[in-house]
């Protein structure tokens, strides 16, 4: 059945010749982009999203058996990256770095269970060499085949080649050699200069981040992109971080999924200093995030809700303003967690099931390819992932 747009609901004159351009499936512009972050009917933002994401995914909603795995918090960016408050310096406490059996024993609760991806990233460790990852990388392919494995940030890419005096190129060239499937969408904040200078100075500019992707996706490994939004960015520095991720999807086609993500303000600098401890960003704010994301980025396929960031509550209601495709079952969430996330740790299968289905959706599970495996859930489930809640044991760096 054709699905149509009802332009006459959008309340806002100024979505309607947004509205138009979209029914006719044309690109958007940078000052549609500003009004649809400006406009206060939501309602009607989240009407022309779900079109253009009903358009490309019908009712399908995707989701992933993963586990995320940090290997170590220590990062040389700790007292710069102001808005994080994952990282520690080496001897600072609660810094640790897992020997590859800690990562292996960590994932091992993947064995007899569907999980599908291993997740990982972690801090910027200034002694951690290359071959650490390969190895680990190579590690778990071994103990685990069918398990893709999504890891390292560009930023973490970038990193790796200065300590290995090496290129990004070769860098990703050996940790596909490894077993790297694709790289996950972190590091990329928001690209704007005086943003960085603000809440990320000296880690790798949004020039570097694109162009280490833009090397990935020219060596066949796919990534995933995101923004970190609801700290000191504008909305023009907003669509101007998004306007060179689609320049450069355009270019390569290698992104497979667009993620916003919520800055949480506790337990880092910035939060204090923007007197925001305690205060996250708001559910209109984040369908907002999603639905906007959906509109701009005509050319990546799929938008993704990060429910331990903004709530399995609101990445339900996400599924009607834009987004096709839900963070999976997690296992151990660390990142946004010290942040003060006060969502689980990871969730269930099939509770995700359950989510996508009480929003009106078709549940698939993927892989991290976005290869179809599974549709039909009635038959008897994969036993559901373990939901660890105290703290792993770690040592130490
Ligand atoms: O780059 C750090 C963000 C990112 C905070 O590719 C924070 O599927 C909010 O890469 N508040 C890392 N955000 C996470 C990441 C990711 C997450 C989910 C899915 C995928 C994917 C990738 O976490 C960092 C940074 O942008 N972050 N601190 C904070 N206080």
């Amino acid at each position: 059945m054709p699905i149509e747009l009802e332009l006459a609901r959008l309340r806002d004159p100024a979505l309607r010749p947004i509205g138009e351009a979209v029914a006719r499936g044309e690109r958007l512009t940078p000052a549609d982009g500003l009004a649809l972050y400006a406009t206060r009917d939501l309602l009607g933002l989240g009407l022309l999203a779900d079109f253009a994401n009903r358009r490309r995914n019908g009712d399908r909603v995707f989701f992933s058996a993963n586990q995320h795995i940090n290997p170590t918090n220590v990062c040389v960016l700790r007292t710069t990256c102001v808005f994080c408050s994952f990282a520690r310096t080496p001897k600072e406490d609660g810094a640790y770095t897992r020997s590859l059996e800690e990562v292996y024993a960590e994932a091992a609760q993947a064995t007899g269970e569907p999980t599908r991806e291993f997740h990982i990233v972690g801090g910027l460790h200034p002694k951690l060499r290359l071959s650490y990852y390969t190895d680990m990388i190579r590690g778990l392919r071994e103990r685990h085949p069918d398990v893709h494995i999504k890891a390292l940030t560009a930023v973490e890419i970038a990193h790796l080649a200065r300590i290995e005096k090496s290129t990004a190129r070769e860098v990703l060239l050996a940790l596909k050699e490894a077993g790297l499937t694709s790289l996950p969408g972190g590091g990329a904040e928001v690209f704007s200069t005086a943003v960085r200078a603000t809440i990320a100075e000296r880690k790798l500019t949004g020039q570097e981040w694109l162009e280490v992707h833009r090397v990935a996706h020219q060596l066949g490994i796919p990534s995933n992109c995101t923004m970190l939004y609801g700290h000191v960015e504008t909305a023009q520095d907003r669509i101007e971080h998004l306007s060179m991720l689609r320049e450069l999807q355009d270019d390569t086609g290698g992104f497979l999924t667009y993620i916003p993500l919520a800055y949480h303000p506790d337990h880092n600098e910035l939060g204090e200093e923007l007197g925001r401890v305690g205060t996250a960003t708001t559910g209109y704010e984040d369908l907002k995030a999603i639905a906007v994301g959906r509109l701009f980025l005509d050319n990546i396929p799929h938008v993704k809700t990060h429910w331990p960031m903004v709530t399995p509550f609101l990445s339900q209601i996400a599924l009607g303003f834009g987004c096709d495709d839900v963070e999976g079952t997690v296992v151990y969430e660390r990142i946004y967690h010290e942040a003060g996330a006060r969502t689980e740790m990871g969730m269930a299968y099939l509770d995700l099931v359950q989510l996508i289905r009480g929003a009106g959706k078709r549940p698939v599970e993927r892989d991290s390819l976005y290869r179809e495996l599974r549709e039909t859930f009635d038959d008897p489930l994969p036993p559901a992932p373990a939901r660890p809640r105290g703290l792993p044991v770690v040592h130490a760096a």
